[in-house]
């Protein structure tokens, strides 16, 4: 297609920019990491977000070169920051059943000089399907010492499974499930779930006072949303971490 024909174009010709958006604990909001979003500095169109182009990225493989791209800029960038914090990277399906992907992410980390536990790789409960190839890789990056979040958690499918099977660090609570005044029921269950399997347990898409204190009521203990902070260019992130610490 144009667009996947333009996508290739962008990659090399340094059009992507990396986005962070805070990840704070709760409840105090202090800033413990922030998670990475692409977006795609379009010449004629202005900023794009990845609704408009990581699908077009998926169908023609680009996800991977362009996957490749934002962990090498994400790890680069969070080895700046002046304190302890991680980065989060969205890894799709597609990348994690690339044979050699740990080794990716291990030259990524040797390149920024950022400590493999500062790196979090979020994945989607869509990896469930990738068989054998998926879980070595998986296994591979727990080995190298990065943390595995379970993105969008509750959106996807078979996920008991997946929990007992996949070494993952953390769960992060889908936007669709936070509390807005109906019942917390699924917040709630997937807080015990995540203590039950020993995870950490995160919520994204938080834009009220309101909801954040529901959720460190129900043992949250970090979140992420417009509440917070939104996405931010990486040198806003950086100027925030090195006034506040
Ligand atoms: O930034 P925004 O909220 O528009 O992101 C929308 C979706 O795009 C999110 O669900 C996120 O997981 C996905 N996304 C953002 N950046 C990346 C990326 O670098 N790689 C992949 N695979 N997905 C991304
Ligand atoms: O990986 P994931 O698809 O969940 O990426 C997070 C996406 O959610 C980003 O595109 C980000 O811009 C968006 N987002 C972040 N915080 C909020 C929020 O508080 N409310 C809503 N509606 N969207 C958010
Ligand atoms: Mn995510
Ligand atoms: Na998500």
């Amino acid at each position: 297609s144009r667009r996947a024909a333009a996508l290739r174009v962008a990659l090399l010709e340094d059009q992507l920019v990396v986005y962070f958006q805070p990840v704070v604990t709760l409840p105090d909001g202090r800033i413990t990491g922030a998670e990475a979003l692409v977006r795609w500095q379009h010449p004629a169109e202005g900023l794009l977000g990845p609704g408009a182009f990581i699908e077009a990225a998926e169908q023609t493989g680009l996800i991977v070169p362009l996957g490749a791209w934002v962990l090498r800029a994400a790890t680069r960038e969070a080895a700046t920051w002046p304190g302890e914090q991680s980065v989060s990277v969205n890894v799709s399906a597609r990348q994690l059943r690339e044979p050699g992907f740990p080794s990716l992410v291990a030259a990524a980390l040797t390149e920024s000089g950022l400590p493999a536990r500062r790196l979090t790789v979020e994945i989607t409960e869509s990896v469930a399907v990738g068989g054998g190839a998926t879980m070595e890789n998986l296994r591979g990056l727990r080995d190298l010492g990065v943390r595995l979040s379970l993105d969008d958690f509750g959106t996807g499918a078979s996920t008991l499974t997946l929990l007992a099977t996949c070494p993952v660090h953390q769960i992060k609570l889908d936007r669709s499930f936070v509390p807005d005044g109906r019942p917390d029921a699924i917040a709630d269950a997937v807080a015990q779930m995540a203590r039950a399997f020993g995870l950490e347990a995160v919520a994204e898409g938080v834009e009220t006072a309101e909801q954040a204190a529901r959720l460190t009521r129900l043992g949250y203990e970090k979140a992420q949303g417009f509440h917070f902070a939104r996405p931010m260019p990486a040198a806003e992130l950086r100027a925030r971490l090195t006034t506040t610490v």
